[in-house]
């Protein structure tokens, strides 16, 4: 008796220990119908889809989530720092660029990395990161190399690449996230239940480098691909979702929040994510602390607001906590309203094996054999995904 009391207390006290790792276990829940409206009506056709039932999801992703995004600034101005130096044996040009948001006196500024190769006719097609790791990772000098942003193989693929640091607009740590974007351009957002926080900041920040890609005669603007790993991932997923700009998303090990299903209750679940990063959602999703199924929306509902442009998902085998087969199951479960613009559904009713890859053209999924990360095997997916665009 006293063993179990202690085990119960355990279970209490060490929340970790009260994540569910087992298919078994995953209790039975109803996913909200993605084509009815909250006053009950069904979405038939695409023009219905966008005029009332993609703004409605939109806005509940924004209130009991992600946060509102703030749109309006004073001005924008892009500097170029470095421009037309050769790298890569000659294959791409080496340009950096900052991207300075103003508003109200006060300013924040977007450091952007960008290669753009030398052998392809412009305007080249990019992929931009949304860098949640160390800077090195993205080492313009290119005397640090890292699989998380393979940029020459990118490039000898014939695409540019690009990436910018989450630091730039947040902090990623729950004291002092506030002292970025929010504070210097938008602190009214602060006050908000509703308000965005890290991540709603970093996805804003994607939509400036957007901005700026509009302006740069090299690169194709209309086909940003923009790629996020983990927090990085649901930060890509909730920029594609709302910024219609973006061509395509790569939501790489996103897990909760990000592209798994939170009904399942399967690995990281609200309660843990909330405790652990208070500094990525909004005040409201608090209230969904252990009461996943009292959510208006689940994240299948996320990827169908990327709709119809193509989204890539990915797990890695060990990585249980990102709940693989969630993931697969919420891209499912996003192909009803792909079919409002014509497209079949792509995908198997279960996921594909570990390291086989389901590859486009409008969804991409594979479970990568290893741990949490995003490695050159991803990256070479990713590629191949690209080009059936
Ligand atoms: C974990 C977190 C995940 C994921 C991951 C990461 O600690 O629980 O949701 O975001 O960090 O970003 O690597």
């Amino acid at each position: 008796m006293k063993r179990i009391a202690l085990f119960c207390l355990l279970l209490i006290s060490c929340p970790v220990l009260a994540q569910n790792y087992d298919e078994a276990k995953v209790p039975h829940y109803t996913l909200p119908d993605v084509l009815k409206t909250t006053s009950g009506k069904k979405i038939r056709n695409d023009e219905k889809w966008e005029k009332s039932r993609r703004p409605e999801v939109l806005r509940l992703f924004e209130d009991h989530i992600y946060g509102k995004m703030p749109t309006d600034y004073d001005s924008i101005r892009y500097a170029l720092t470095e421009d037309d130096r050769p790298v890569m044996d000659g294959k791409a040009v080496l340009k950096q660029v900052g991207v300075t948001v103003f508003k109200k006196k006060n300013s924040v500024q977007i450091n952007v990395v960008l290669f753009v190769p030398t052998q392809v006719k412009k305007p080249v097609p990019v992929f931009l990161l949304i860098n949640n790791r160390g800077k090195e990772n993205t080492d313009p000098t290119r005397v640090k190399k890292s699989e998380f942003w393979p940029a020459e193989m990118v490039i000898d693929s014939g695409f540019a690449i690009a990436a910018f640091h989450v630091s730039d607009l947040a902090p990623d740590n729950k004291d002092t996230y506030m002292t970025g974007v929010l504070q210097k351009l938008y602190p009214e957002q602060l006050k908000m239940d509703n308000g965005m926080k890290a991540i709603g900041a970093w996805a804003w920040g994607a939509s400036r480098v957007m901005d700026y890609f509009e302006t740069d005669k090299d690169i194709d603007a209309k086909k940003v691909i923009v790629v996020g790993h983990s927090r990085g991932g649901k930060t890509s997923l909730w920029a594609a979702a709302q910024d219609r700009r973006f061509a395509a998303c790569v939501t790489n090990c996103s897990g909760n929040t990000g592209a798994a299903l939170a009904r399942r209750q399967f690995g990281e679940r609200i309660s843990r994510i909330n405790t652990t990063f208070p500094h990525w959602f909004n005040n409201n999703y608090k209230k969904y602390n252990d009461k996943e199924n009292a959510l208006p929306v689940d994240q299948h509902m996320l990827i169908a607001l990327v709709a119809p442009r193509p989204v890539y998902a990915t797990n890695a085998s060990k990585d249980l906590w990102a709940d693989p087969r969630g993931t697969f199951l919420a891209l499912k479960a996003a192909e009803p309203v792909y079919a409002l613009y014509g497209i079949k559904p792509e995908l198997p009713k279960d996921p594909p094996g570990i390291d086989k890859p389901i590859i486009g053209p409008h969804f991409g999924y594979h479970n990568r054999e290893g741990e949490h990360n995003m490695t050159a095997y991803d990256w070479g997916n990713f590629i191949r995904f690209a080009k059936k665009f």
